[in-house]
């Protein structure tokens, strides 16, 4: 498959899908979540295929989310691709492919990027690993699975936290609230990710797929909420408040909200 935004590999069972847009921190323009939907797409269809490790370019990032510089009034730009941007559809394959899905975070995981991997089942990070959500920082959010299921995994007060305050974590304190299973040094994150998949090769497939579904039924509810929650963002950054977040950080200028106080 010819990709122009992400590698995709398979390899011993291994699919590994990885964002390649490392000048912009692997952020994702529609394109590249079209591309990551069809690398998954194929890793889901492939019988060869056991279990996909999701990690990001170079040592930077995994993925900071969105890219800010194609988004406007009227959302992100369509590009080449000729539709909106469908992230709602590559949060939901990452959640229903029916085989463990495991992300290697290799640097930040910022913003829209941070949802990717608190979607998947697994979250292996790299020492210099660094968490975050900036949305209501930079004119945004995810109030679908982003809030809803990161507070399953972190608890209420803390996925609170995480939104409102936009602050960064290192993977230690990432591990400390649940967010990863573990942290390796980084010149070990591929070789650490590999070694689990291998681990999960040797599983049932059958029984391993039953698992996951059934850790989905519990919060599968919040597929309703994330339909809502991504016509609310199409609505939301047609505003001038929307705006003022997007292009203060792209002015790379402190951002003011204090007209839009009701
Ligand atoms: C990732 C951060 C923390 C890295 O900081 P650092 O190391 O200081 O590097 P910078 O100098 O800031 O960045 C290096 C170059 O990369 C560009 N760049 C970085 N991130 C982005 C980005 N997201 N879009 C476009 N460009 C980006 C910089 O501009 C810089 O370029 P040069 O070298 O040319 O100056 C830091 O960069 C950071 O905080 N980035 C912004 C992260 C962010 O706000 N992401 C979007 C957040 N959105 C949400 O939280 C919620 C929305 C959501 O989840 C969603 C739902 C549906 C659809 C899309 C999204 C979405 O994510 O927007």
């Amino acid at each position: 498959m010819q990709f122009q935004d992400i590698l995709y590999t398979k390899k011993d069972g291994i699919a590994t899908v990885t964002i390649n847009r490392e000048e912009v921190r692997n952020a994702f323009r529609t394109l590249t979540v079209d591309e990551l939907i069809a690398a998954f797409k194929d890793a889901w269809w492939d019988r060869a295929i056991g279990v996909v490790i999701f990690t990001g370019a170079g040592d930077k990032a995994f993925c900071a989310g969105g890219d800010q510089s194609e988004r406007g009034r009227s959302g992100y730009d369509t590009g080449s691709v000729g539709h909106e941007m469908d992230v709602e559809t590559l949060h939901n394959i990452i959640r229903n492919i029916p085989k463990p899905v495991i992300a290697a975070v290799n640097g930040f995981a910022i913003g829209g990027g941070h949802v990717l991997h608190v979607l998947c089942d697994i979250t292996i990070a790299a020492n210099t690993a660094r968490f975050g959500q900036t949305g209501p920082r930079v004119g945004s959010f995810d109030a679908g699975y982003g809030s809803a299921y990161l507070a399953r995994i972190v608890g209420e007060k803390k996925a609170r936290e995480i939104w409102y305050f936009c602050r960064q974590y290192t993977a230690q304190e990432a591990q400390q609230m649940g967010l990863v299973n573990a942290v390796v040094p980084a010149d070990k994150l591929m070789e650490t990710a590999e070694a689990w998949a291998q681990e999960l090769l040797q599983k049932s497939p059958t029984a391993l797929k039953f698992l996951k579904y059934s850790f989905n039924a519990d919060s599968a509810h919040i597929g309703g909420i994330s339909n809502m929650a991504m016509s609310a963002l199409e609505l939301y950054y047609q505003t001038d408040e929307a705006l003022e977040g997007v292009n203060a950080f792209m002015e790379r200028r402190p951002v003011d909200f204090s007209k839009f106080r009701k």
